[in-house]
Formats: structure tokens, sequence, C-alpha cells
């Protein structure tokens, strides 16, 4: 299975505006969407009781001066391929996840290992509003407003040794409800498996996200929590993690093992370095349309300068 390439043209370009919404609104009373939609409220839902965010102060996020784009899109057009490898699958299919009760368990090269829950993992972090752009390595991008708190805070809850190097992120394995782990078409090794240097880890851009749009994370967007690394590309923010593992080597991710001449560890977003099969020089940030489609140059880092010293000496040809 393959990331798809860029495809420029997509359902809602073809099809003129006014009849792509109204079949989708269509769809969504007939129930076809009904997961989509659901998945946005309800007390299970998101693996935190829905008066949990509520009950939490969080801190406004400052505007980037850039569209941010719908919450319908940002939660309509997904890769999460445990659901399956259609951009609206997870939307789909997403809610056959059950969430809750949701236990992270963090291991390796830590003083304090443990299976935690969640509520009692987030008890006493901050949390707030991080409007960021989210560049997918299929060049396009979103701009999308995360509530979460920097991954650094839930790290040193754990006390890290110091032989820590790495961080390795796991996703759910439960094929009863991701159905894409049941598919006899996936090459994919589950779990989806990720991993952030430890400086990396702790750049204080690097974020969990429990939350977008001021509410809880719909299942398709990585319920209950996610990580969101703004500069890398979009396969490095994994979802819906279960474990969370300090070590001295490099670890696995997902994609470098399926494709290694085409996603690298490190991901770092990189209009100099192009994909094997497409350039990274540029993008289609949504909203797009067949008439629109607002391509625009895709920048270094993703536009997130303040990173550039973490890879000083590095060179990003050769570890892309
Ligand atoms: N577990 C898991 N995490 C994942 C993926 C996935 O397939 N499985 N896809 C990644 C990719 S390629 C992208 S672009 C982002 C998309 O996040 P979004 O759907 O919230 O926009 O999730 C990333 N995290
Ligand atoms: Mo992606």
């Amino acid at each position: 299975m393959l990331i798809k390439p860029p495809a420029d043209i997509r359902p809602s370009e073809i099809t003129p505006e006014s009849v792509y919404r109204s079949r989708r609104r269509f769809m969504r009373e007939s129930g076809t969407l009904a997961a989509g939609a659901a998945t946005l409220v309800g007390p299970s839902a998101a693996g935190l009781p829905a008066e949990w965010l509520a009950a939490r102060k969080v801190k406004p996020g400052e505007p980037i001066g850039e569209q941010m784009t719908s919450e319908s899109d940002a939660t309509s057009y997904n890769n999460f391929y445990e659901f399956g490898t259609d951009k609206g699958d997870p939307a789909k299919y997403a809610h056959e996840l059950t969430v809750d009760p949701w236990t992270v368990k963090v291991t390796g090269e830590v003083e304090r290992p443990g299976d935690i829950g969640l509520e009692d993992m987030l008890s006493g972090i901050d949390l707030e509003e991080r409007i960021y752009r989210l560049r997918c390595v299929e060049a396009w991008s979103m701009v999308i407003p995360w509530i979460g708190f920097p991954v650094k805070k839930l790290i040193d809850k754990f006390q890290p040794t110091s032989d820590a190097r790495y961080v390795e992120f796991r996703t759910l394995h439960r094929p009863s409800e991701m159905r894409g782990q049941r598919s006899i078409f996936s090459n994919i090794d589950w779990p989806y498996v990720e991993g952030l240097r430890m400086d990396e880890a702790n750049h204080p851009l690097a974020i969990f996200a429990v939350g977008m749009y001021g509410k809880l994370l719909p299942n398709q967007n990585g319920a209950p929590i996610r990580l969101v690394v703004p500069w890398k590309y979009g396969f490095k923010s994994i979802k819906s993690i279960v474990e969370i593992r300090l070590t001295r080597r490099q670890p696995k991710n997902t994609w470098n093992v399926l494709q290694p001449k085409e996603y690298g560890f490190y991901a770092n977003v990189n209009p100099n370095v192009d994909h094997p099969r497409w350039s990274q020089a540029s993008e289609r940030r949504f909203p797009t349309t067949l008439f629109k489609p607002n391509r625009i140059a895709t920048r270094m880092f993703n536009g997130y300068d303040e990173v550039a010293s973490l890879y000083k000496g590095l060179d990003l040809t050769q570890f892309y």
C-alpha cells in the first residue's frame, strides 16, 4: 500500500460545489455520513467525558494570519489507514472504535514506567490551543486549531533516564474495531508506530492533541490523544496513541518500514527534497476546488524556522 500521490482532482473538485454540498447534506441526513457527524459529540466518543474539556481552561491560540481550514474538511478528509485507505473512510468508520476507557503505557528508559488512564495522565497539565499548519507528504495542507499541550510536559512526568535518546509512539492495535487492520489488502505491520529524537520531542512546538475546533478530538482525527509535530510531514503525527516508549535506539516508523526510499525517519517538511514520485515544492492548501486549486509554495520546516537549530550539521537530503 502506498501513500497516494497528490491527486490534483478529488470529487469535490469535479463536482460543482453546490451539487457536492447538497449531496453531502443528503448523505448526512440519510445516515451515510452519520459516523463523521456523530463522533463530534457524545460522551464516549473521545475517550474523555464530554464535560472534561468544558471544565478546563484552554489558553486561546495565537492567530497565524492564514485562513483556517473548515472543521468539516478537517474531519472528513483524513489519513487514518486503520480505518481504510480512502480519505473518507476514517469519517465513515472511526465511530466503530470505542475509546473509553483509554490507557496509555509509558515504558522503556523512564524512572517511573506504568499504565495510566488518560484522565489521570492529563491531570495538572494545562491545555492550550495551537493553530498549526499540517502538511501531508502527499502535498496537501490544512490549518487546524488543535487543543493540547507540549509533549515534554507529559514525558517529564515519567522521568526519562539519561539513556533516553528517542521516543517511540504506538497506535492502538484492535482489528475488531479497526477495519483497516483486518483488511487483507493492507501490508502495514500493525500497530502504526512513529518516533522522534528526544530533542525533537522536547521542542515546545511538538504537542499531544486531545481536541480541535474547541471540542474533544473526533475519532477520525486520532481520539483520544495524538501527536502533532507541525514542522514534519503529517505521517509523523501519529493518532490514537496507547504506548509511549523511551529508547536508546532510533525507533522504527511505519512509512519508513514500508517504503524506505520514499519516507524517512526525520520527514521534515522540505521543499528542496522531492518525493521520488512527486515534487514537494508546493502544496494544495484547503479549501481547494477545481477552479481554485489554491496551490501555494511549501516552506522549509513548514514555516517553523525555529526548529532549524535541531538539524545543524545534518544533511537533510540524506536524512529526509
Ligand atoms: N495511526 C495513524 N496515525 C496517522 C495516520 C495513520 O494512517 N494511522 N496517518 C498520518 C497522516 S499520513 C496524516 S497526513 C495525518 C492526518 O491527520 P488528520 O486526519 O487529523 O488531518 O495523520 C497521520 N497519523
Ligand atoms: Mo499524510
